[in-house]
């Protein structure tokens, strides 16, 4: 364990002293370990990633704000992120270097999958965001700050791509030819669900906007959903994006990253179980009009996202957590992939939601 943070966790009061400290988990933003103790206990320490999040304490007083208001609707505490105060009571720490810091209680006996592994499971996960809806279907908007400005804002997402295009600051333009050809080809449907807000058809409600199914955590024994995690990004949305989020990830048949573009594509069979759990769960908390926006959602969360991965594979990978040179590019090659095979999709997406909707089994 590295003096840094061991110096981060002389802060808190852990009820015994830590014996391993190891990276955890496969998120792209924050730096995350796993903490264990010599009684037993085990924690997340997470370091925010303050070049993503630019007011990690606006940040902060969000998680406090949700985890408090949830806390309060639920009848097992591992259902609710818990943070960890330091010993002078605050919910995070700053050290010399600036570095934002915070801990999780571990949510015991929990499971995280990078992939749906089986219909259920992803089924279960649409129940667990579908819920999170519910549990914050009465929150004070107002409250929370917003995080990222713009997070899901698909036109904007294009400006600052067109932009990065300009700049080409990486010389990596030239590398990606097909796939600038492509988001060009794209830009008119960027602002679809955006128009329809303005236009008063859906509502921007408090969504968690970072869907993964790798954001939830499942009961090891019994599989059920048990936690969201990842609340960072949790503000003012639209609550088919968080739906078409988790269909973007683990719905595709391939990894977000997968190199070969021919085993990517929108698996049917888990598109409907995912609509399912969520349609079923939510639609008391949902309108109709919401619920029939998740296929067009789905492809453009898709878009945005391949959009976000090739304007940093341009601006030289400044963004997201990569592990090799052409990381960027990849990820946005299987969205771009994704996208178009949702699009052959669309109509099949709308019938299965209807279908959820009205109780029919088509
Ligand atoms: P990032 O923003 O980098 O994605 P996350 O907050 O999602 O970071 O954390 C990374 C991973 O750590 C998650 O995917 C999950 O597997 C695990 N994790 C996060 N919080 C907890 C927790 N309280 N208990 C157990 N595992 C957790
Ligand atoms: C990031 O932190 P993580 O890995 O859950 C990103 C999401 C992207 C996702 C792509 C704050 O999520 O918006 O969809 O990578 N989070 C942020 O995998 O930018
Ligand atoms: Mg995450």
């Amino acid at each position: 364990m590295d003096q840094n943070i061991r110096n981060i966790l002389s802060q808190y009061d852990l009820g015994g002293s830590v014996t391993t400290c190891e990276a955890y988990g496969n998120g792209h933003i924050n730096w995350t370990y796993d903490i264990k103790t010599d009684n037993g206990k085990r924690y997340i320490l997470q370091r925010i990633n303050t070049y993503v999040f630019r007011d990690p304490v606006g940040l902060m007083r969000n998680t406090v704000l949700l985890t408090d208001f949830m806390r309060k609707k639920v009848d097992d505490p591992r259902k609710v992120l818990q943070l960890i105060p330091t010993k002078s009571g605050e919910f995070y720490f700053v050290n010399e270097k600036d570095e934002y810091w915070r801990i999780f209680v571990f949510v015991e006996n929990c499971i995280c999958y990078d992939k749906a592994e089986s219909l259920e499971l992803f089924r279960e996960s649409g129940r667990a965001f579908g819920n999170f809806q519910n549990l914050l279907a009465d929150f004070p908007v107002d409250s929370l700050i917003e995080t990222i400005p713009d997070f899901h804002n698909t036109p904007e997402r294009y400006r600052a791509f067109e932009e990065a295009l300009a700049a080409d600051t990486a010389k990596r333009a030239g590398t990606a030819k097909a796939e600038i050809g492509y988001v060009l080809s794209q830009k008119q449907f960027a602002s679809f669900l955006l128009d329809k807000v303005k236009d008063g058809v859906i509502p921007l409600r408090v969504t968690h906007n970072d869907t993964k199914i790798n954001n939830v955590l499942f009961d090891k024994d019994t599989n059920e959903a048990l936690c969201i995690v990842d609340l960072d990004t949790t503000m003012p949305g639209i609550a088919a994006m968080d739906f078409g989020d988790c269909i973007r990830y683990a719905g595709n048949n391939a990894a977000e990253d997968e190199k070969d573009l021919n085993k990517v594509f929108l698996r049917m069979d888990l598109f409907r179980a995912f609509a399912e759990g969520f349609c079923t769960s939510c639609k008391e908390s949902l309108s109709r009009e919401e619920l029939l926006l998740c296929p067009e959602a789905s492809k453009m969360i898709t878009l945005e996202t391949g959009v976000r991965f090739l304007a940093d594979y341009l601006q030289g990978d400044v963004y997201f957590h990569i592990a090799y040179p052409e990381h960027n590019l990849d990820r946005a090659r299987v969205q771009f992939r994704l996208a178009a095979d949702m699009d052959d999709k669309m109509e099949a997406m709308r019938d299965v939601i209807i279908s959820v909707l009205d109780n029919k089994d088509a």
